[in-house]
């Protein structure tokens, strides 16, 4: 069922391609030229993944993987059942992820507000690229892509942590997590904030902005206000996910990996910082 204010927001036109042609609705959902090729590139990947999995050697959920092509296909298509069933279940997976992001800007440019929320989810499809292909592409091969199973891409960061020593030394990672924790603290204030003013005691009256900017002004003496704090929420989350991009496509093509490619040692220049090692 349509809610009542829905009827005035559903308009004609804004999409990208296409026309009229597929600017309709199916119940709630806006469906777009974006949102049938969201819909084939899905079916396609996950037959193709149903289909690998039965030729496979087991059913167990935990147990299921489709893996990248082995080191000596380098960047070239390999035979299905040896890698190529994982670049088309890629390439149907680049293409609905970014087909989900398309609808998103169709339905922002309906409704003629920001792209924020495409752009937002934009720095994810961002990180899964970089995973899938331009990490292997700079390291020349597709066997260093992550395979799609639940316990084998575990598998596969643990080993890909250890073979960089210790991941935790890894700079980019450290920031990654850190905007991670710091986004967690961010929308556990926020929720924590607006909770706090909007659920008044029995015949009492909602608290306002105001009452949420006090707060924090007798705590801390500043409030970053209520726009701001999403501003800040946005930024923290969106940094998080592209300094994981960048933590790891810095490991594996060796542009700041010392010899040994140890992250460990890559902290070197700072145990020779002149200030507590004078040079002789
Ligand atoms: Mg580490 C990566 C945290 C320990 C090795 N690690 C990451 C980062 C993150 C992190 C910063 C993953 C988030 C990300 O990229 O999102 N690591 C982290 C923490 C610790 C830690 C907090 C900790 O110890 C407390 N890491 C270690 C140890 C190493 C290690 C030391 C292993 C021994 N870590 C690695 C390696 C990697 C990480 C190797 C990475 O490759 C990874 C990274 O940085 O990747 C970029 C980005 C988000 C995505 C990629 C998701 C994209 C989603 C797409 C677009 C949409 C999917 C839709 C979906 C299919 C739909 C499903 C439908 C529904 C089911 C219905
Ligand atoms: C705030 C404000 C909100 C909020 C929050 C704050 C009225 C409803 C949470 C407080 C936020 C601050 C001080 C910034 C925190 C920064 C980091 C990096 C965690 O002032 O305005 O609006 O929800």
């Amino acid at each position: 069922a349509m809610l009542s204010f829905e009827r005035k927001y559903r308009v004609r036109g804004g999409t990208l391609i296409g026309g009229d042609l597929f600017d309709f609705w199916v119940g709630p959902f806006y469906v777009g030229f974006f949102g049938v090729t969201t819909i084939f590139f899905t079916f396609v990947g996950v037959a193709l993944i149903l289909y690998a999995t039965a030729l496979g050697p087991t059913w167990n959920l935990w147990q299921i993987s489709i893996n990248p092509p082995d080191a000596k296909y380098g960047l070239s298509f390999a035979p299905l059942t040896e890698g190529g069933f994982w670049q088309l279940i890629t390439v149907c997976a680049h293409g609905a992820f970014v087909s989900w992001a398309l609808r998103e800007v169709e339905i922002c440019r309906k409704l003629a507000i920001g792209y924020h929320v495409p752009v937002a989810f934009g720095f994810a499809i961002f990180a899964y690229f970089t995973l899938e292909v331009i990490r292997p592409v700079l390291m020349g091969s597709w066997s260093y892509a992550f395979p799609y199973g639940i316990i084998t891409h575990l598998d596969w960061v643990s080993n890909t942590g250890y073979q960089f020593g210790n991941f935790h030394y890894n700079p980019a990672h450290m920031i990654a997590i850190t905007f991670f924790f710091t986004t967690c603290l961010a929308l556990a204030l926020h929720g924590g904030l607006i909770l706090s003013a909007s659920n008044p005691g029995r015949g009492e009256e909602m608290k306002s902005p105001e009452h949420e900017n006090t707060m924090f002004r007798d705590l801390i003496g500043y409030s970053v206000g209520t726009l701001g704090i999403h501003r800040v929420g946005l930024f923290l989350a969106l940094s998080a996910v592209f300094f994981s991009a960048v933590c790891i496509v810095i490991s594996g093509p060796a542009w700041l990996l010392p010899e040994g490619n140890a992250w460990s040692d890559w902290w070197e220049w700072w145990r020779r910082v002149p200030i507590w090692s004078p040079p002789q």
